[in-house]
């Protein structure tokens, strides 16, 4: 099998991937195990212009090298900071009200993107398969072709693709758009995310696409897919169980004193809906006294971009709006919202998962969302818990036993609270069963095998080593 060099704006360490870390670093590793080859990208250090252009920091874990190198300041602000989290990210989540744009910011994306791709050359073999990771990147493919290389090429979007009105809100959206169609394969995690993406191609960019994914667009041909990413149920599960006898679940346990448990975990983010969660869990405990003082809402949002604006903001938000229900329904011995801003360990928040009655996923907006996939295959079979989900999340494709909610919806989401802890427990069982088909069908290992499987599979005379010419 040819080498597998996979680029992404994080590179886990070697020992985030020998499961500590689990998820997605552990999936991504087990390709590189089998194939060998190269994991590159930014080290998530700022450092000095001459500390960044001294080349790759390399690592060899067994037949994987880990590539990383540091970003100078400005790069950082314009390219991770700016483009990436101000403008990229607020607008593939259909936030176009949180979105700012700079050309600066704009320029430096690209150049930071050329800048990796240059280092990354010199690590590349002529049949090296490279898939490339996330909105931060797209345009380091356009880059590689740039300098002749003609390799297979993928590249996989972790987040929504935005239906083409929401796109040209950003100016050089064709650009963008141009330079994925460099790659080879690119990836989407939902039907919905492909077909915004073609619906662009062939209303704004005069090209063609095919229901089973035959892309011609600027010159090139490119194979699109849906590739929903997954977790391993099983090592949830045993990391579920695992954690159960151990000493911090127990005393959370204890001092819930027999109160039901709701648990939400996500990076502290708008697309989250995090306000509208705690606002519809007020509305509950408004709406059913009975419950009061009966069942807890444990948030944990460890913090993320925090020098972005809006992430600030959010965070204002967040605790004022906990502080605010807390100030209202709190007793002497009661708390109904447990908001803890900082990060657990994985096998604590799975058997957390485990201990809970609710789970509740209610992004806005979500690529996938494996915090909801997580949720159920932490679950004990005999006697699971509910997932509320959000109809935004691209889990909700497959999550079909979960409680669906619009988290525009307060009321609803009250409701569907409401019905998750009254739940008989057959109905939760047939539920979590519904669920577990789909994670052990889509699996973090399915994912992975079938993007690469596509990938390896692009036929040689097709390779097209020229950059896009303008359809127009
Ligand atoms: C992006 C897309 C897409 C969270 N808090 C802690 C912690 N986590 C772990 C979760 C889960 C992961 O982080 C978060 O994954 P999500 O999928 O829920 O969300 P994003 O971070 O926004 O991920 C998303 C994903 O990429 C994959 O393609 O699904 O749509 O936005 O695994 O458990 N882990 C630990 N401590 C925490 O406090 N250890």
């Amino acid at each position: 099998m040819t080498r597998l060099v996979v680029v992404s704006n994080r590179v886990a360490s070697p020992t985030e991937t020998k499961g500590s870390a689990g998820g997605l670093a552990v999936g991504v590793f087990g390709a590189l195990k089998d194939s060998g080859g190269v994991w590159f990208g930014w080290s998530g250090d700022v450092v000095s212009d001459s500390v960044a252009n001294q080349g790759p920091k390399l690592e060899q874990d067994g037949a994987v090298t880990f590539a990383t190198v540091g970003l100078p300041k400005k790069d950082y602000d314009q390219y991770y900071r700016g483009f990436s989290n101000a403008t990229l990210w607020p607008v593939f989540h259909y936030r176009n009200d949180l979105a700012v744009y700079d050309r600066d910011e704009y320029a430096g994306y690209r150049r930071v993107n050329s800048w990796l791709a240059h280092r990354a050359i010199k690590l590349l073999q002529p049949d090296d398969v490279i898939w490339v990771h996330d909105y931060h990147l797209i345009p380091f493919g356009e880059a590689l072709r740039s300098e002749g290389v003609t390799n297979r090429m993928g590249f996989f979007l972790h987040i929504p693709f935005p239906s083409p009105q929401i796109l040209l809100n950003i100016p050089p959206h064709e650009e963008l758009v141009k330079s994925l169609c460099c790659y080879d394969v690119v990836g989407f995690q939902t039907p919905g995310d492909q077909a915004a993406f073609h619906d662009y191609i062939v209303r704004h960019a005069h090209g063609t696409a095919t229901a089973d994914g035959e892309v011609e667009a600027f010159g090139r041909k490119l194979k699109t897919g849906v590739y929903r990413i997954g977790i391993f149920p099983d090592e949830i599960a045993e990391q579920a169980t695992r954690g159960e006898a151990r000493q911090d679940v127990m005393d959370l346990k204890q001092s819930l004193e027999g109160r039901k448990l709701i648990m939400s975990v996500d990076r502290l983010d708008y697309s989250k809906g995090l306000v509208e969660r705690f606002k519809a869990f007020e509305h509950f405990l408004e709406k059913s006294p009975e419950w009061r003082g009966n069942v807890t809402l444990v948030q944990i949002a460890p913090p993320t971009r925090s020098d972005v604006d809006t992430y600030q903001q959010i965070r204002h938000n967040l605790e004022y709006e906990a502080g605010r229900i807390n100030g209202r329904y709190s007793g002497l011995d009661y708390t109904p919202i447990r908001y803890m801003n900082q990060r657990y360990d994985r096998w604590k928040l799975m058997s957390l998962f485990r201990e809970s009655q609710i789970g509740l996923v209610t992004p806005l907006r979500d690529g996938m969302n494996l915090v909801a996939k997580e949720y159920v295959a932490a679950q004990n079979p005999d006697d699971p818990g509910v997932l509320v989900l959000s109809q935004f999340a691209g889990a909700a494709d497959e999550m079909k036993g979960a409680l669906m909610v619009n988290p525009h919806d307060i009321v609803g989401m009250s409701e569907a609270i409401g019905r998750a802890l009254s739940m008989p427990l057959a109905e939760r069982r047939e539920r979590y069963e519904t669920n577990m088909v789909m994670l052990r069908k889509y699996d973090l290992g399915v994912w992975r095998d079938s993007f690469l499987a596509d990938l390896r599979g692009v036929k040689l005379d097709k390779q097209q080593s020229k950059r896009p010419a303008n359809n127009k």
